[in-house]
Order: structure tokens, then C-alpha cells, then sequence
């Protein structure tokens, strides 16, 4: 029988979580109460629901998940919850959160990550919840989370309440006359009998493997020491029949062996090098909590997420889950390229453009009117849960490929060829200072609602661009009608060509600044996109003035 205590507090600034969750460094979060604080703030906004209720718990291994943990079993308990569902060592991918959730019907969850940002003692931690339909968590919600943050004077807590999550198990307390149970579950056994009943294993066995027919199928899957280490063991290793050379860094990590887990060009470019070196016909990459994919073909071909969404939508029937199912509509996020937008048409599908974050997507999910949706930035996901999933997009892709017989390059030299190709590229200036980039896209916003800016003209390499709408993108929710404003300065140009311009919403410190460029060729659809895009991108560094705000010549990062 334990006891909880009331312990004061003082409210923290800037606990905003931002497009997917609090994200901040550990040494933030490691302050006096600043993550009880949180913590207790998720629950209040749960009020009227937290007796007798189930929360699933789980995070992406990184530095603090063991000890957040711990300190959201004894806030739970201290605050009337009746259950937390919690994965071995902490552990479970952002994905798995979301379907747990909706498996066993609970209120929501706290997913403990800072997703594809670094890891370590020194590095980020963040702190995200999701609702009871599994996805993250509305504006409405989170702001209102926030609200309740600069408000705070005590949180509840059961300090002796100890409770080992190392070992698949049950544990029941008695916590002020109520029983409190913590169960302990496998990270990955739910997940992985889901995707058994999305997918065809046998079939995706089969094309890995080789047939008389066919010779085996080569791939090469990286955790990049994220969450995804277990899921990849088992759904590859002992379901697929892939061996210890079909996978690397399957070993989540602290620290995640000190890498980026982004699964990008720059950041998993040893997995660019090892599929472009070794006999691979594949390569997939995820993220520290697994919600993002890189998809690669032999020679490490480089599918853009834009162009693997639109391949997707073009080819679900072959996948169990679709063809039983059926598709209702596909969505992207705005600064995505419109690839999927001609696969929409050619289907008589409807097609939501939201603004960027995956939270947007749930709402249209819920209705029965999004069945797979995805974002410039590696994700992709359907409506099988309420988040993006990297393990699922590879799983698609590999059904994709055996049933069509065809390699990567191909599906994506055909779909270009039926539909045409959406050139896209985005640059990221990260860790730049805020001020003045928030002065920039001030400015920039000035010159692109002046008069006489829709119409003008615009010339780089020998091409020209008429400016034929130039807003800063606002969202109305179709289901609930609920706004979401200022979600990026957009450009649209009369051929069809975009620019648009962002600040990153996921840093722990400073700004990012993202720039996209979208472009469609009907028929030149062959060449490299840096070719293809370089008039564009120069138009965009000119019309914002990037290098003078921000000070630099080149981006971090180009996708
Ligand atoms: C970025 C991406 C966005 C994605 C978000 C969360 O947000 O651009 O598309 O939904 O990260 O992904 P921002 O605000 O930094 O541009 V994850 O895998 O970090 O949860
Ligand atoms: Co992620």
C-alpha cells in the first residue's frame, strides 16, 4: 500500500510542444520538475478521464526514456490512473504506440522521443501524447497542455512506488485504496502480428528468398540503432528468413552510437555507400522511433518520399489489408510534391493537402475518408494506425516489388512514364538563430502579399517563372472545421512550380529554416533533379534573401 504526495512547483517557460511533441535537450528536461510538470499537465488535460483508465507508455531507447519512465509510472499512480501498458526496457517504435492504443482501447499514450533528432546526455529527449485513436495529439490539445504548463503549483507523485520494466510481467499496487497495475509487455509482438495481417509474408518471404524462377532478392535494412532494432530482427531475421548481412545497426542505442537518425541521404549516407557497393537490390533505412523510411533501389536509386507516396497509391490492391479494404482517399502534407495528386485524379480518389505534422492526417482517418497519406520529410503510413511507419512502408514497398516482378527503378521509371515526374528538393539551414530568421520570413511574407508580386515575373538559368498565387498556407479541418494558420509561405508559380518556406517546428535550440521546391515534367522526366530544380532554388534564395538572413552559403541538409 503506497501514498501519494503533493509536491510544489513553479511553472517552466516554453513548454510548447511543437510539430510533434516537447522537444528540448536532456539537460532541459533533467531540470527540477520540468518533466513532472509535463507530465502532469497531459494528465490534467485528461481530467475527467483518468479514474480507471489505461495509458500505453513506451519511448525510442534514448538517453532518460528508462528514468521518464519511471517517473510516469509514479505520477500515473498518483493521479487515479488504473493501468499503464509499458514496453520491455521502455522500449516501443512511435508506430507501435499507436497501435497498442487503438488495440487495446486505451485513453492514449505518452510516446517518450525526439524522434530523428540525436541522442545522449547531451543531446534532445522529447516528451509527445496521442489520443485515444492513436495519433498524436490536436492543436486544440496541446495547446491547451501548454496553457495548463504556465499555470502549474504542484504535481502528484507516488515516490516508492517502484516497478522494474525489464521483465515481461504484470505488476499490481495499491495506491491510495485504488489498484494501480503496470503490465510489462513484449515491444514487438503485437506490432509484429499486425503487420502479418496487413501484408503477405509468405509472398514478400518468397521474393527475398528466390524461387527457381527467380533468383533471391537482396536487402539491406538499418535501424540506425533507433527503436526499430527489435522489430527488424523479427519481422526480418526470423520471419523473413533474411540473414545477418541483410541488416545493420539493429541495436537500439543511448546515444544511437552517436549517428543522426535520419533517414536521409546525408545523415544514413553508410547506407547509401553499402547498397551502392554490395549486391543489394534494396535498401531501407528509419528513424529513432521508427515513424520515417528511406526507401532504396539497386545502385542505391534514391526514391524521393514524395515519389514512393505516389507509387504507393498507385499500386495498394496487391497488399492484403487494401484489397479487403478497399482505398478512400490519399493525402499529403502541403510542401510535399504533388506526385500523388495525378494518381488521385487517374483514380477518382479524393485528395487532402494538410500542413505538415501527422497530426493533421487523423481526423480525415477517423471519418473513413484517408486510407494512405505521406510527407516530403520520410514518412509514410496508412490508416492501420494514427502514425507514419517506416517498418510498414518497407513491408509495402517489398509487396510492391514481388508482385510486380519488378525492380525499384523500374516502378519508378514506369510511373513517371504514365503520369510524369514531380521534381522535388528541399534544403535545410539548421541551427540557425531565430530572430533573424523569423525576421526573413516576415519580410519574405511582406514582399509576397505586396501588390503586384502575383503576376511578376521571375528568371534563373535561362528559365521563367509568373508567380500565380503566393499565400501563407491556412488549413480548415473537413471533419471538425477546426483552423490551422500560418503553416508555410507558398509560392505557386503558373506552370504548376512551387517554392515554399518554413520553420522547422521539431528543434530543440535555435531555428531551421526549410526550403521546397516542387516542379512536373509530362515528359523530360529522366534527368537529376539538382538539374532540374536549380533555376527554381535560385529564385527561392533570391526572393527570401537566405544567405543574408541567415548567414549561410549552403544548406545542412539537402533532400
Ligand atoms: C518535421 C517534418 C514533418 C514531420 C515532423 C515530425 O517537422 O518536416 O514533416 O511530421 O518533423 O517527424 P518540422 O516542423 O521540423 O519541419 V518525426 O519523425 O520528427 O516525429
Ligand atoms: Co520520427
Amino acid at each position: 500500500m503506497s501514498n501519494s504526495v503533493t509536491v510544489d512547483t513553479k511553472p517552466y517557460e516554453g513548454q510548447k510542444p511543437g510539430t510533434s511533441g516537447l522537444r528540448k535537450k536532456v539537460k532541459v528536461f533533467i531540470q527540477e520538475n520540468y518533466t513532472e510538470n509535463f507530465i502532469q499537465c497531459i494528465l490534467d488535460v485528461n481530467k475527467t478521464s483518468l479514474i480507471g483508465s489505461t495509458l500505453v507508455v513506451g519511448g525510442d531507447g534514448r538517453y532518460l526514456v528508462k528514468e521518464v519512465v519511471d517517473k510516469i509510472i509514479k505520477i500515473s499512480a498518483a493521479n487515479g490512473v488504473s493501468k499503464l501498458i509499458v514496453g520491455q526496457n521502455g522500449i516501443l517504435s512511435t508506430p507501435a504506440v499507436s497501435y497498442i492504443i487503438r488495440k487495446y482501447k486505451t485513453l492514449g499514450g505518452i510516446v517518450l522521443t525526439a524522434s530523428h533528432n540525436p541522442g545522449g546526455a547531451d543531446e534532445d529527449f522529447g516528451i509527445k501524447f496521442n489520443c485515444s485513436n492513436g495519433g498524436p495529439a490536436s492543436d486544440a490539445t496541446t495547446d491547451a497542455i501548454y496553457k495548463l504548463t504556465t499555470s502549474i503549483k504542484q504535481y502528484k507523485i507516488v515516490p516508492d512506488l517502484n516497478c522494474a520494466i525489464d521483465k515481461i510481467d504484470v505488476h499490481t499496487f495499491k495506491v491510495d485504496q485504488r489498484q494501480f497495475t503496470v503490465e510489462v509487455i513484449d515491444a514487438v509482438e503485437d506490432y509484429v502480428s499486425y503487420m502479418k495481417e496487413i501484408f503477405d509474408f509468405p509472398k514478400i518471404k518468397a521474393l527475398i528468398q528466390g524461387t527457381e524462377q527467380r533468383k533471391p532478392f537482396n536487402v539491406l535494412i538499418d535501424a540506425m540503432n533507433g527503436v526499430t532494432g527489435p522489430y527488424v530482427k523479427r519481422i526480418f531475421l526470423e520471419e523473413l528468413g533474411c540473414s545477418e548481412k541483410n541488416v545493420r545497426r539493429i541495436v537500439p542505442l543511448e546515444d544511437f552510437g552517436g549517428a543522426h537518425p535520419d533517414p536521409n541521404l546525408t545523415y544514413a549516407a553508410d547506407l547509401v555507400e553499402a547498397v551502392k557497393e554490395g549486391d543489394y537490390d534494396f535498401g531501407a533505412a528509419f528513424d529513432g522511433d521508427g515513424d520515417r523510411n528511406m526507401i532504396l533501389g539497386r545502385d542505391a536509386f534514391f526514391v524521393t518520399p514524395s515519389d514512393s507516396l505516389a507509387v504507393l497509391a498507385d499500386n495498394l490492391e496487391c497488399i492484403p489489408y487494401f484489397a479487403r479494404g478497399g482505398v478512400r482517399g490519399l493525402a499529403r502534407s502541403m510542401p510535399t510534391a504533388a506526385a500523388v495528386d495525378r494518381v488521385a485524379a487517374a483514380r477518382a480518389l479524393p485528395l487532402f493537402e494538410v500542413p505538415t505534422g501527422w497530426k493533421y492526417f487523423g481526423n480525415l482517418m477517423d471519418a473513413g475518408q484517408l486510407s494512405l497519406c505521406g510527407e516530403e520529410s520520410f514518412g509514410t503510413g496508412s490508416d492501420h494506425v494514427r502514425e507514419k511507419d517506416g517498418l510498414w512502408a518497407a513491408l509495402a514497398w517489398l509487396s510492391l516489388l514481388a508482385h510486380s516482378g519488378r525492380s525499384v527503378q523500374e516502378m519508378l521509371q514506369a510511373h513517371w512514364k504514365q503520369f510524369g515526374r514531380n521534381y522535388f528538393t528541399r534544403y535545410d539551414y539548421e541551427n540557425c538563430t531565430s530572430e533573424s530568421c523569423e525576421e526573413m520570413m516576415s519580410v519574405l511574407e511582406r514582399t509576397m502579399t505586396s501588390p503586384g508580386f502575383v503576376g511578376s515575373a521571375h528568371s534563373a538559368g535561362g528559365k521563367e517563372y509568373v508567380v500565380k498565387l503566393a499565400d501563407n498556407f491556412s488549413y480548415v479541418d473537413p471533419i471538425d472545421q477546426s483552423v490551422a494558420k500560418r503553416q508555410g509561405l507558398r509560392i505557386i508559380f503558373e506552370d504548376g512550380s512551387r517554392i515554399v518556406f518554413r520553420l522547422s517546428g521539431t528543434g530543440s535550440s535555435g531555428a531551421t529554416v526549410r526550403v521546397y521546391v516542387d516542379s512536373y515534367e509530362a515528359v523530360s522526366v529522366g534527368g537529376a533533379a539538382a538539374d532540374a530544380l536549380g533555376p527554381l532554388v535560385s529564385i527561392a534564395l533570391d526572393i527570401s534573401r537566405l544567405k543574408q538572413y541567415t548567414g549561410r552559403d549552403e544548406p545542412t541538409v539537402i533532400t
